[in-house]
């Protein structure tokens, strides 16, 4: 591990040490080099469609919406050479979240996570990707 001077504005010193604090870190180098991993992160999985990730997108539907989680389903069985993982919650009476895990390569993860969040009733889809150092093989 390498030891390193950089030089921050104040201000922009300060805020960074009010967001360390808010969310919990132990000391400015570890939200430093998180900073630093998130940064990579985005920049392999934004250069390279063709790279290993898994990726979880979450949403929100409605289970009463006619043959809505049954396309759903359908959705994942068309692409079941994407390995998906799938946790539901029933929210309330009408509502669920569902939270699937899918694991391949960026283009593919990214398609998939389109096909579930397009589909009408789905609500508030988000897709979150984390870059692993496997070959996609694609
Ligand atoms: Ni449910």
């Amino acid at each position: 591990m390498e030891r390193i001077t950089i030089t921050i504005d104040d201000d922009l010193l300060e805020k960074f040490d009010q967001l360390m604090e808010l969310k919990g870190y132990a000391n400015r180098s570890e939200g430093i080099r998180d900073a630093m991993r998130q940064m990579l992160a985005d920049q392999q999985l934004d250069s390279d469609a063709h790279a290993h990730c898994v990726g979880c997108v979450v949403y929100m539907y409605n289970h009463k919406e006619r043959a809505l989680s049954s396309r759903l389903v359908e959705t994942q069985h068309q692409h079941h050479h994407i390995p998906a993982a799938t946790l539901h919650l029933h929210v309330d009476a009408e509502n669920c979240v569902e939270a699937t895990i899918l694991s391949g390569a960026v283009h593919e993860v990214r398609m998939l996570a389109d096909q579930i969040t397009a589909q009408t009733g789905v609500k508030h889809g988000r897709l979150h990707l984390i870059p692993t150092d496997q070959d996609a093989g694609d």
